[in-house]
C-alpha cells in the first residue's frame, strides 16, 4: 500500500514518521512532483497538482474537519473524502467556546476594559436565563460544545440542516426554523461547515434579529461572516461583542478593522488544532478499515458539501 503525505503549516517528518509507525505495511512518502501511484493520499491544502497526477487514489485523507477548500480542488471523482471526525479537536472547541461564553456572561471584556483603565466598579449580576447560547450546526463539534456549555446552565438552543435532538436543548432545523432560532439567542456560536448554502450566513439581515446586546462567537469559518455587516452592528449598539476565531482572509491582514476594534477578541485560526497522534490514530485506522472494506466514520457527501 503506497500512501502519499502533503500538508502545509506544518512539520512534515514527523507525521511520515508517525505514519510509518502506525502502518508499518505500506510506503508513506512526502508527495512530491512526479511521485509514484499512491493509494491514500493524506492532505492539509495540497497543491492541486498532487491529485492531478493521482488519479487512481482510493481516499483523500482530510488533516481537519472542514473539507470546504478540498472540494474547491478538482480531485479523482472515485476518490472518497474522509475528514477527521473529533480526534481531539471537540474538547478544545469545548473549551474555546465555554471560555468565550463566560467572559461575555461575567463580562469580564468590560472589567478587562475597566482595569487597563485605572477604574474599580462593579457591574451588576446577569440573569442566566437572559443568556441563551445558540450553536449553529449540530455536528460532532456542536454537540460537544452543546454538552459543555450545558454544564454552566444557560438556556440552549441548536440550529442544524436536518432535525436533531440534543438532551436539554431546544433544537431548530431547516431555513424555515432560522429566524426563530435567532430571535431568541443571545451568544451566536458558529460551528457549521462552509458550503454554498452558509457562506454569508451571518449578515447584517441575520445578525440584526439576534437578541439586542448579543454576542458572536465564530469558530468555523471566515466567509461564514460579513464582516462588514457585523462591524456596524457592533459600532450601532446592536451587538456587544464578538470572539473570531476564522477570517475570510488568514493571516489577517495588517489595518483590518477587527484588529483594534474595542468589541472584537481575535484569535488565530486556533480554537482546535489537529493533533498529531490522535489525527495519525484515526486515518491510519481507517485506513486499514477501508482495506478490509469496512464502514468508516466522517466520509464526505460531495454533493452535501461536508
Ligand atoms: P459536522 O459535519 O460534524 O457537523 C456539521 C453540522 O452543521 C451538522 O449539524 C449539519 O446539519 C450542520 N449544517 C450543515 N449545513 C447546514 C445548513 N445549510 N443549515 C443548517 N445546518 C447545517 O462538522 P464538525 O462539527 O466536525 O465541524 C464543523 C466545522 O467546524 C468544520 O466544517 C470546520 O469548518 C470548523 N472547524 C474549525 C476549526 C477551528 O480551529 N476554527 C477546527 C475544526 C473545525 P445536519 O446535522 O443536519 O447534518
Ligand atoms: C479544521 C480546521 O477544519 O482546523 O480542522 O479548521
Amino acid at each position: 500500500m503506497r500512501i502519499v503525505f502533503s500538508a502545509t503549516q506544518t512539520k512534515v517528518q514527523p507525521w511520515l514518521e508517525a505514519f510509518r509507525v502506525a502502518l508499518p505495511q505500506a510506503q508513506v512518502q512526502e508527495w512530491q512532483p512526479g511521485a509514484a501511484p499512491a493509494d491514500y493520499a493524506v492532505v492539509w491544502r495540497p497543491p492541486q497538482q498532487l491529485f492531478d497526477e493521482q488519479p487512481r487514489l482510493k481516499a483523500i485523507m482530510n488533516m481537519g474537519a472542514g473539507v470546504d477548500a478540498l472540494l474547491e480542488m478538482r480531485t479523482p471523482p472515485q476518490a472518497v473524502i474522509v475528514r477527521i471526525d473529533d480526534g481531539g479537536m471537540a474538547v478544545q472547541m469545548a473549551e474555546f467556546v465555554c471560555h468565550a461564553v463566560i467572559r461575555y456572561f461575567r463580562e469580564l471584556d468590560v472589567y478587562e476594559r475597566d482595569v487597563a483603565q485605572g477604574t474599580w466598579s462593579f457591574r451588576k449580576p446577569r440573569r442566566r436565563e437572559e443568556f441563551p447560547v445558540g450553536i449553529m450546526g449540530l455536528g460532532v463539534l456542536g454537540q460537544r460544545v452543546a454538552e459543555a456549555v450545558a454544564h454552566f446552565e444557560f438556556p440552549l438552543r441548536g440550529w442544524s440542516r436536518t432535525p436533531r435532538q440534543v438532551p436539554g436543548m431546544r433544537c431548530f432545523a431547516g431555513a424555515e426554523q432560522f429566524d426563530e432560532f435567532l430571535a431568541g439567542t443571545r451568544v451566536l456560536v458558529c460551528l457549521l461547515p462552509l458550503t454554498p448554502e452558509t457562506e454569508g450566513i451571518m449578515n447584517r439581515r441575520t445578525l440584526g434579529r439576534l437578541m439586542p446586546q448579543s454576542y458572536v462567537i465564530n469558530v468555523a469559518r471566515g466567509a461564514h461572516l460579513v464582516e462588514e455587516d457585523l462591524v456596524a452592528l457592533l459600532d450601532d449598539g446592536h451587538l456587544a461583542g464578538a470572539t473570531l476565531d476564522v477570517f475570510r482572509t488568514e493571516p489577517l491582514p495588517e489595518g483590518h478593522p477587527f484588529w483594534k476594534h474595542p468589541k472584537v477578541t481575535i484569535t488565530p485560526h486556533t480554537s482546535a488544532r489537529t493533533l498529531r497522534d490522535e489525527s495519525v490514530a484515526q486515518i491510519a485506522g481507517k485506513i486499514l478499515a477501508l482495506e478490509r472494506g469496512e464502514p468508516i466514520a466522517g466520509v464526505v457527501d460531495r454533493n452535501r458539501g461536508y
